[in-house]
């Protein structure tokens, strides 16, 4: 399966991803934990990045494209023939550059997995998750610009996908498990797999 999963900052792509990734035997790749990876390590990526993210704002286009395609070029993903997209695309031109990699790889999505949250409850999501975690990004300030960068940006894209007969919207609110049966359950119906 050839997947994406979006929605705004709060919404629970990642805390989705990894569990729908597992359930089709796929895998993840999610831009922001590879932010957050190279960050930690102290990379040449990382350290360009990191004021960047820790002020919400998004990682130039180019370089997460050529970080993605990398990943998508990897043994395993090939391996496993499948994979979920976590956070990317983010803007128009991503959209763009990753058709292209798909056309150049012989590879086509299946579906868009949209998260629609109550817009209200995603900060405080996110402070909660600042207590735990403890994130550069998850204050208040950040988190603000994150989610009018979020409608600005990424929100259009939606669009785009609803156009070409990809979006599955699921309701984002309510325990993370009733969450992921209604993802898997409107994937299922979509494409024709039992879960
Ligand atoms: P991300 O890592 O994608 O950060 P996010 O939008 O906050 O989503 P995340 O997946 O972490 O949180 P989730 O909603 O699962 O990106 C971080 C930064 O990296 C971006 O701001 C940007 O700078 C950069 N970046 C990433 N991709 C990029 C791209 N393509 N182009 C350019 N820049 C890019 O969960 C949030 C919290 O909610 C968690 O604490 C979780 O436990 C909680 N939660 C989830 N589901 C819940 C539920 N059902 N009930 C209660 N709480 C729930």
């Amino acid at each position: 399966m050839r997947l994406l999963i979006m929605g705004p900052p709060g919404a629970g792509k990642g805390t989705q991803a990894s569990s729908i990734a597992d359930h089709y035997g796929i895998v993840t790749i999610s831009t922001g934990q590879l932010f957050r990876d190279n960050i930690q390590l102290g990379t040449p990526l990382g350290k360009q990045i990191e004021a960047l993210i820790a002020a919400g704002n998004l990682v130039p286009d180019e370089v997460t494209n050529q970080m993605v395609f990398q990943r998508l070029a990897s043994p395993d993903v090939r391996k496993r023939g499948g994979f979920l997209l976590d956070g990317y695309p983010r803007t128009l031109e991503q959209v763009e550059a990753l058709d292209g990699e798909l056309v150049r790889s012989r590879r086509k999505l299946q579906a868009v997995i949209a998260l629609v949250a109550d817009p209200s409850q995603l900060v405080e999501r996110l402070l909660k998750r600042a207590e735990i975690e403890g994130r550069a990004d998850d204050n208040a300030d950040s988190i603000r610009h994150r989610i009018d960068v979020y409608h600005a940006e990424t929100a259009p894209l939606l669009e785009v996908y609803r156009d070409r007969g990809l979006l599955v919207e699921v309701d984002a609110m309510g325990a993370v498990e009733d969450v992921r049966t209604r993802i898997t359950d409107a994937l299922d119906a979509k494409l024709g797999h039992p879960s």
